[in-house]
C-alpha cells in the first residue's frame, strides 16, 4: 500500500490551539482559561475529527462512485478503546496536539485520560473488530462497520470486601460523546411482530410494531492512507415518543411505554461472552441493527433510485458476518429482494448467497446461537417462513448431491422447533472461515464436518491479527523507538512484517540491552500506572507475569491460580529453597459473565489467593499476586509493553484463536501456552526455542476424552497439585471457610471438563525452565527480541489482505 503524501495542509500547533480554543468558545462556551480538562478533551476531539471531515467525505464519494467493491462488517460488538490518541496518530496531528494542549496550560496525558473508554463489545471478537476496520481503512479499503451504539457498554468491575466480582452500570453517553455524529436524516424503520398475509398471491408482511434505527456515525481515519472509512452504530429511537392520551388518563407507564420498549432494543450490551443468549431482546437487537445496515447500503449505493437493480448489490458490497449474531441479515436479504423489491426467489438466493460470508469465532456448541422457532415465528414472521424455504432448498440440494438422509437431518437448518444459525451462514453465505489455522482444521474435521465435505471450497483459514498502531506504536512509544532505530524507518507501522529486520540485531548484545531497557522502564511506568488507578504497590523487580481475558472455564485460569498456590506452599514449605524462588508478580484481568456461577467463584478465590499472599511475610519480594478490576482496553495497553511472560493456557482445541497472545509477543513478552488456536502458529514463527510449550495437543485431548477422563487420578498423582487443592478445600483462602469453594473443588475433582488437573503436571514442571531462563535476562531477552522480530504476520493488516485476497476479492481506492 503506498503512502499517500501529508494532507494538503498540515496544521501547525498553533492553528490547533486556536481549532481548540474555538470549539471551546462557540460549540461549548467556556473560554481557554476557564476550561477544564474534560472541556479540552472535547474540544480537541472536535478539532481532530473536522480535520478527519474531508478525507471521509473524499473516501465517501470515491467508495460510491468508484467501482471498487465495498466491505461492510456486520458486528453486534466493537470494543474501539479510547479514541483521541489514535485519531491523532493516524491523522498525523499528535505533536500538534501535545503542544497546542501545553500552550493551553494542560497536560496533554490528562486530556487523554478525560476520555471515557467506551466498552461496546465483550472481548475477542469485539476488538477484532476494532483492529479489523482501523486496517481496512489504513490500507485504504472502501469499508462500514455496522453495529449498535449500545447506552450501557460492557459492565464495569469491582470487587467487594470477599473479593466477588460485582457489576455496575456502564453509562458511558453520561457525559458528551464528540466522536459520534447522530443524523437523524438517514434514520431506518425497522419492524416486528404481526403476521404474514397472502394478497394477490404475495405474501405480505403485516408487522405490530417498528422502532426508529437511527445512524450515530463515527469516523475511522486510517493510518497515513489519507482514507477515513465509516463505523455507523444504529440506536433505537420510537417513532410516537409519548402516548399523551394515556397520560391524560394519568397512567403514566402507558404513556411512555412505546418510548421505553423502542429504546430498549439498544439500551444494553448482553454481557455474555460464550454462551448463547436465548432472550427476545438479543434477537431484537440483532435484527434491527441488520435490517437498518441492509436496507442503508442499498440507500448508499443506489442514491435516489426507488427501482435499483439489485442484482450488482454483491459487487457494491461483500457483507462479513462476524460470528452468528448477523446471521438473521441472510433471510433479511431475501425478504428485500422479494418483499421490496419484487425478485423472484431464485434471483433473490444467487444475490443473497454472493453478498454474504461468516466467521465463525468459537468451538464450544454452547456458542453457536440455535434460536427457538417460535421467537422467530413471533418476531419475525415472514423470515421464518423464509427460513423454512431456505431450509427446505438446502436439503434437496443435498439430495441432489447425494447425501445420505441421516446426514441431511443432521445438517438441517430448521428443525421444526429450532433454527441452527451457524448451519443457515454456512449454507447462505460464500464463505466459511476460522480465525487460526487449527480452529478452521477443526472447524472442518468437526464442528461443520458435513458442511465442510458437501462444499469444500467454500472453507478457507484467515488467522487474526492485531493492529499495529494502537497495540505497539500507541501502547509502547519506547519500543516503538527502539524498533525504528533498529531498522532506519518507521515504515514498519504500516508493513509490521519488516520487523523481520530485527532479527540480526538479536545477535547484537547492546541493542538486546537497550530492548531490555525499555521493558524494565515499561515495568516501572506501570508500576505508577498500578499506583494510580488501583492504589497497590508493585514491586518492579519482580517477574512481571501476566494473564489478561474473560473469565471462562476453557481458558484455564483455574490452572494458573492452582499453580500460584502451589509456588505458594512450595515458598511455605521450604520445598522451594529459599534461594531459588525467582521473584515473581503475577497479574490476573478478567471480567466474569455475570450468571456464569463457577467462573465468579474463580475471580473469587483468586482474589483471595492474592489477600493471603500479599500479606504474608513469608513470601513478601518473592511472590505476588493482584487481580486487577475491569480489565479492559486500557489497562491492556498499560499491562501488556510491561509483561515478560503471558498466559495463554487453555485446553487444546477450545480457543479458536486469541489476540491477546499476539499483543504481548509484539511487545516482546515470551508466552507460556498450549498447542491452541494462534499460539501454534505464533510458536512456528518466533521459534519453538523461543516459546514455552506444554501440555496435551488436539488429539491427546481427544484420546483421553475417549478413554474416559478421571481427573482424580491426577490429583492423587502430583503431591503439588494435591497440596494445592487441599489448601483451597481446607478453607486457607477463606479464613477456614470450607465450604467456600467447595463447588468449585469438587468440580475440579469429580468433572474437570477442560482439563485443567491433566494438564497440571507439565505445567508446573515447566515453571523451572522458564525460572532458568529468567536469571539469564540477556538470553531472555534475545528470546523475547526475537518473538517481537518474529511476529509481524500477526498484523490485522495480514489478515484484511487475506480476507481481501480469500474472501472479498476487492482491494483499496485508487489514489
Ligand atoms: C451469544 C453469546 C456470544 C457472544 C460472543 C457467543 C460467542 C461470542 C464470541 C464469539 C466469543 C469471542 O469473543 N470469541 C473469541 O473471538 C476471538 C476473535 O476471533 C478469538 O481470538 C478468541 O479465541 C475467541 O474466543
Amino acid at each position: 500500500m503506498t503512502e499517500i503524501t501529508a494532507p494538503k495542509s498540515p496544521v501547525t500547533a498553533d492553528q490547533f490551539a486556536d481549532e481548540i480554543r474555538e470549539q471551546l468558545k462557540y460549540a461549548q462556551g467556556v473560554t481557554a482559561e476557564q476550561a477544564t480538562a474534560a472541556d479540552v478533551y472535547v474540544a480537541a476531539a472536535k478539532a481532530v475529527r473536522n480535520h478527519l471531515q474531508d478525507a471521509w467525505f473524499t473516501t465517501q464519494a470515491d467508495t460510491v462512485n468508484g467501482n471498487t467493491k465495498a466491505v461492510g462488517y456486520l458486528s453486534a460488538e466493537f470494543l474501539m478503546g479510547k479514541q483521541l490518541e489514535n485519531a491523532l496518530l493516524n491523522a498525523g496531528l499528535t505533536d500538534q496536539f501535545d503542544e497546542a494542549v501545553k500552550a493551553l496550560g494542560f497536560e496533554p496525558k490528562d486530556i487523554v485520560d478525560a476520555e471515557y473508554e467506551p466498552g461496546l463489545g465483550n472481548g475477542g471478537l469485539g476488538r477484532l473488530a476494532a483492529c479489523f476496520i482501523d486496517s481496512l481503512a489504513s490500507l485504504g479499503v472502501p469499508a462500514f462497520g455496522y453495529g449498535i451504539q449500545y447506552r450501557y457498554g460492557i459492565f464495569k468491575q469491582q470487587f467487594d470486601e470477599n473479593g466477588k466480582q460485582v457489576e455496575t452500570p456502564d453509562y458511558w453517553l453520561s457525559n458528551e460523546e464528540p466522536w459520534g455524529h447522530i443524523d437523524y436524516n438517514r434514520d431506518q424503520k425497522v419492524s416486528f411482530g404481526g403476521e404474514v398475509v397472502e394478497e394477490n398471491g404475495k405474501k405480505v408482511w403485516k408487522p405490530a410494531w417498528s422502532v426508529r434505527a437511527v445512524p450515530v456515525d463515527y469516523l475511522v481515519p486510517g493510518y497515513k492512507s489519507q482514507r477515513v472509512n465509516t463505523l455507523r452504530l444504529w440506536t433505537a429511537r420510537s417513532y410516537d415518543e409519548f402516548d399523551l392520551l394515556a397520560f391524560n388518563r394519568s397512567e403514566y407507564m402507558e404513556a411512555v411505554e412505546p418510548k421505553v420498549k423502542a429504546e430498549n432494543i439498544s439500551k444494553i450490551l448482553y454481557p455474555e461472552d460464550s454462551t448463547k443468549v436465548g432472550k427476545e431482546l438479543r434477537l431484537e437487537q440483532q435484527y434491527f441493527f441488520v435490517s437498518a445496515s441492509l436496507h442503508d447500503a442499498i440507500r448508499v449505493f443506489y442514491p435516489g433510485q426507488d427501482k435499483p437493480d439489485l442484482t450488482t448489490f454483491p459487487d457494491k458490497i461483500t457483507f462479513q458476518l462476524n460470528d452468528t449474531h448477523p446471521v438473521i441479515g441472510i433471510p433479511e436479504l431475501m425478504r428485500i429482494l422479494i418483499d421490496e423489491y419484487g425478485y423472484d426467489w431464485d434471483t433473490a438466493w444467487t444475490i443473497t448467497q454472493k453478498t454474504f460470508n461468516y466467521t465463525c469465532h468459537t468451538l464450544l456448541p454452547e456458542a453457536l446461537e440455535v434460536w427457538p422457532s417460535s421467537l422467530i415465528g413471533e418476531l419475525l414472521p415472514r423470515h421464518l417462513e423464509i427460513i423454512e424455504k431456505i431450509s427446505d432448498q438446502f436439503k434437496a440440494e443435498l439430495r441432489e448431491k447425494g447425501v445420505a438422509e441421516n446426514t441431511i437431518n443432521d445438517m438441517a437448518i430448521y428443525t421444526g422447533d429450532a433454527v441452527r444459525m451457524a448451519y443457515l451462514a454456512t449454507y447462505g453465505g460464500s464463505h466459511v472461515n476460522g480465525v487460526a489455522e487449527l480452529h478452521s482444521q477443526l472447524l472442518k474435521d468437526v464442528t461443520l464436518k458435513n458442511f465442510s465435505d458437501a462444499y469444500p471450497d467454500k472453507f478457507t483459514n484467515v488467522t487474526n491479527g492485531v493492529t499495529p498502531r494502537r497495540f505497539v506504536k500507541l501502547a509502547n512509544p519506547a519500543l516503538s523507538d527502539l524498533i525504528t532505530e533498529g531498522l532506519g524507518t518507521d515504515k514498519w507501522v504500516s508493513d509490521l512484517e519488516m520487523l523481520q529486520g530485527l532479527v540480526p540485531l538479536a545477535q547484537d548484545d547492546e541493542f538486546v540491552k537497550k530492548f531490555a531497557a525499555v521493558k524494565q522502564a515499561n515495568k516501572h511506568a506501570f508500576v505508577g500506572f498500578a499506583k494510580d488507578h488501583y492504589g497497590i504497590d508493585i514491586d518492579e523487580n519482580t517477574m512481571f507475569n501476566t494473564m489478561v481475558k474473560r473469565l471462562h472455564e476453557y481458558k484455564r485460569q483455574s490452572l494458573k491460580i492452582l499453580a500460584v498456590i502451589s509456588r505458594y506452599a512450595g515458598i511455605k514449605n521450604g520445598t522451594v529453597a529459599a534461594d531459588d524462588v525467582l521473584p515473581r508478580t503475577v497479574f490476573f484481568g478478567a471480567k466474569a459473565a455475570p450468571g456464569y456461577y463457577l467462573a465468579k467463584m474463580t475471580i473469587q478465590l483468586i482474589n483471595n489467593v492474592a489477600r493471603v499472599i500479599n500479606n504474608d511475610p513469608d513470601v513478601k519480594g518473592k511472590l505476588a499476586v493482584h487481580m486487577l478490576p475491569n480489565y479492559n482496553i486500557e489497562m491492556a495497553q498499560n499491562l501488556i509493553p510491561a509483561t515478560e511472560l503471558d498466559e495463554q493456557i487453555s485446553q487444546a482445541g477450545k480457543e479458536a484463536s486469541g489476540t491477546g497472545n499476539m499483543k504481548f509477543a509484539l511487545n516482546g513478552a515470551l508466552t507460556v501456552g498450549t498447542l491452541d488456536g494462534a499460539n501454534v502458529e505464533i510458536r512456528e514463527r518466533v521459534g519453538a526455542e523461543n516459546f514455552f510449550l506444554f501440555g496435551m495437543n488436539v488429539d491427546e485431548v481427544e484420546a483421553l476424552y475417549a478413554n474416559g477422563y478421571d481427573p482424580a487420578k491426577y490429583y492423587e498423582a502430583d503431591p503439588r497439585l494435591k497440596q494445592a487443592i487441599d489448601l483451597v478445600a481446607g478453607g486457607t483462602f477463606s479464613e477456614g471457610d470450607r465450604n467456600a469453594y467447595a463447588p468449585l473443588v469438587s468440580d475440579w475433582l469429580t468433572k474437570d471438563w477442560f482439563m485443567t488437573l491433566a494438564d497440571f503436571t507439565s505445567y508446573a514442571n515447566i515453571q523451572a525452565k522458564i525460572e532458568e531462563l529468567y536469571t539469564h535476562p540477556l538470553d531472555w531477552n534475545r528470546k523475547a527480541l526475537l518473538n517481537v522480530a518474529n511476529s509481524g504476520f500477526f498484523s490485522s493488516d495480514r489478515s484484511i489482505e487475506d480476507y481481501l485476497e480469500r474472501i472479498w476479492h476487492t482491494g483499496p481506492l485508487a489514489d
